[in-house]
């Protein structure tokens, strides 16, 4: 046997396979893209195809491994991928899994993706691109095991040892290939952590256990949800205040469509609805959300006008009233999704939208009926929301910039550029009026413009919208931003390529620099996915020696000039506390000149938004337990802002 296997795979006879070639040629076509994201795809494609068999009821534990080199293993206790001889080809079902490209990426090559039940069709790609990769499975009470490289098969399926009848399931480990994730092969646990405990979310009862074997950051988690969904709206929430105890629970299946819906309402202003598909998560929503929200809108309508919380002559609730404070999960498992848009995340099949319709409203239906209390509670809610509304609309129709013609100023305390391309334009939003003055005299007329701020702004995550647009500070960035909020957001008006936040660099300055950053996420997230917004870093230190000048951005930084000039009695070191520390040249040059500043871009994208929201309700809200575990458990990212 051994014998055999070494003349049909030494050396020169070890080929990739040939469509595996096209994999390692263009991988962006089968993960997107070869940098850090993709990276962790392979993961996720190999733990998708576990959570299938978790899926179609036979797995409920799923092991994910870092291990100490940065290769990973996933293992299973489902029945084990088939070992056995398909007639067609000659080979192990199980080669075939992992040596042939099945039809359709999510990135390309026509179709998508159907995950749910049906095992993925990933194992192939993440083969591909794997400098080493491993196939154990314990079926019939063998252990069968296949290696793989880059592609290309290392040997037949071999039996190398025995295991009780009753013991099955699949392990792979494999290294990613250095050649083709040159970026980086370093995993993080915390994006694997975010996807994982997503998944168990989304898959009611499935234990996922994350271990992470490196030297020094050893570390372990489980995430097991026997409410599936129902517990992860119970996690978004947990920051918040309910409005009421349960959490609203939909599930049914209608035209092979399987629908599960969780939500509850917080005592706070801020829609959080995340919608899945074959548990892919869909940032642009489509029709499985369409129908999620025809039936609210529609079934607390009915419920209000027949219990008389509204009058027949009363304004009928909006759908926007009713999610006011909304927390909500959409999940739908669907046999061959159609993915719509500009970047295929909306989910497009309109047999989604009449199924979710009409599972919700019937069930929904049901709920207020017998839970009078609570219905009432999110009746008049919306009614509060709907008056609110009224009196935002008067508001914002002050922020919204008429044509020149119509002359709404731009906010008086704005020192505007006077170039008029945006893509040119950067506008600094200053802590404080005397900075804010030092930034005025300091900056390029041409293309910076400034606008100071007096003390903290608002917390938009504590106030409802009429107050929030009540207050000067954002309706000044709204009107000098130019783009509108919300549903009005329209990236092409923005007057300036850059946002910057220029606050102190202490712990005042952090907070209203979150501020700042929770309001431009909750009122024009683009801003930041778009990498339009980022933080100035003012330098901590001046050393000056002999009429020369350093700045330290660090205490490294500062380290290293020591060494460099020596120290000596001559030198002065000075500490800024503010910007206000500074006059103005000294603040161009450290903090504002293009050409030597260092400024912080801040980042998003939708994969990051489930977590970011969290992040945000958990910083910025009204509950002090889970903020001070927060804070607790991230303090070593904190360097010590305030000496
Ligand atoms: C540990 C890492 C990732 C998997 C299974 C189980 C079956 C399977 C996987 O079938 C689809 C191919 C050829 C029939 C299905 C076992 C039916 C009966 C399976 C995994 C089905 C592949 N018994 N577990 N694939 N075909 N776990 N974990 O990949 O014929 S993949």
């Amino acid at each position: 046997m051994e014998d055999n296997q070494e003349q049909q795979y030494g050396g020169d006879q070890i080929q990739v396979l040939e469509g595996l070639e096209a994999v390692r040629k263009r991988p962006g076509m089968y993960i997107g893209t070869t940098s850090l994201r993709g990276l962790h795809h392979l993961v996720y494609e190999i733990v998708d195809n576990a959570v299938d068999e978790s899926l179609a009821g036979f797995c409920d534990h799923i092991d994910v491994i870092i291990e100490k080199d940065n290769s990973i293993t996933v293992a299973d206790n489902g029945r084990g991928v088939p070992v056995d001889i398909n007639h067609k080809t000659g080979r192990p079902a199980i080669e075939l899994v992992y040596t042939v490209l099945h039809a359709g990426g999510k990135f390309g090559g026509g179709g998508y993706k159907v995950s749910g039940g049906l095992h993925g069709v990933g194992g192939s790609v993440v083969n591909a691109l794997s400098e080493s990769m491993e196939v154990y499975v314990k079926r019939d009470g063998h252990i069968y095991n296949q290696k793989y490289s880059r592609g290309a098969i290392l040997c037949d399926l071999t039996v190398i040892g025995d295991c009780p009848e009753n013991e099955t399931g699949t392990k792979v480990h494999f290294k990613p290939d250095a050649e083709i994730f040159q970026e980086s092969q370093k995993f993080e646990f915390d994006t694997l952590k975010a996807r994982l405990r997503e998944m168990a979310f989304l898959t009611k009862g499935l234990k996922i256990v994350l271990r992470d074997e490196r030297e020094g950051i050893e570390q372990e988690l489980t995430f097991h949800y026997e409410g599936g969904i129902k517990e992860f709206v119970e996690y978004l929430n947990k920051s918040k205040t309910s409005l009421y105890d349960k959490i609203v629970y939909c599930e049914g299946t209608k035209d092979d469509v399987y629908v599960e819906v969780a939500f509850q309402h917080n005592d706070g202003f801020n829609e959080v609805v995340d919608t899945f598909v074959n548990n892919i998560k869909t940032p642009e929503g489509g029709m499985h959300l369409t129908g999620f929200r025809n039936a609210m809108t529609k079934t607390f309508n009915d419920y209000a006008k027949s219990n008389k919380i509204l009058k027949d002559s009363d304004q009928p609730l909006s759908g926007d009233d009713i999610r006011e404070g909304l927390t909500a999960i959409v999940s739908v498992k669907i046999e061959d999704p159609q993915f719509e848009g500009q970047t295929k995340q909306k989910l497009g099949n309109t047999v989604a939208r009449s199924a979710v319709d009409s599972i919700v409203s019937e069930q929904l239906t049901y709920f207020l009926e017998q839970n009078p209390d609570i219905a009432r509670a999110i009746c008049e809610k919306s009614i509060l929301a709907q008056r609110a509304r009224e009196a935002a609309r008067k508001a914002r129709d002050l922020t919204r910039r008429k044509t020149a013609l119509e002359n709404t100023a731009l906010p008086g305390k704005l020192a505007d550029c006077s170039d008029k391309d945006p893509k040119k334009c950067e506008i600094f939003i200053v802590e404080g009026d005397s900075a804010g003055g030092s930034a005025k005299t300091a900056r390029s007329r041409a293309t910076q413009a400034i606008l100071p701020l007096r003390g903290k702004i608002l917390n938009v995550e504590k106030a409802r919208l009429d107050r929030i647009l009540g207050n000067a500070e954002i309706r000044a960035m709204i009107t000098a931003f130019g783009t509108g909020i919300h549903e009005d957001f329209d990236i092409s008006k923005l007057r300036y390529n850059k946002i910057i936040i220029m606050t102190d660099a202490d712990v005042d300055g952090a907070h209203i620099a979150t501020l700042l950053l929770t309001f431009f996420y909750r009122f024009m997230p683009e801003l930041i996915k778009q990498g339009h917004v980022y933080l100035a870093t003012p330098p901590l230190y001046k050393v000056e020696k002999n009429k020369k000048v350093w700045y330290a951005y660090n205490d490294e930084e500062l380290n290293n000039i020591m060494l460099e000039i020596g120290r000596d009695q001559n030198n002065k070191v000075q500490r800024y506390k503010g910007l206000g520390e500074m006059d103005a040249e000294q603040l161009w040059e450290t903090t504002m000149d293009p050409e030597k500043r260092l400024l912080k871009q801040v980042s998003m994208d939708d994969d990051d938004e489930t977590e970011v929201d969290v992040t945000f309700s958990t910083l910025m809200g009204d509950k002090v337990e889970p903020r001070r575990e927060f804070i607790e458990a991230n303090a070593r990212y904190v360097n010590n802002l305030d000496i």
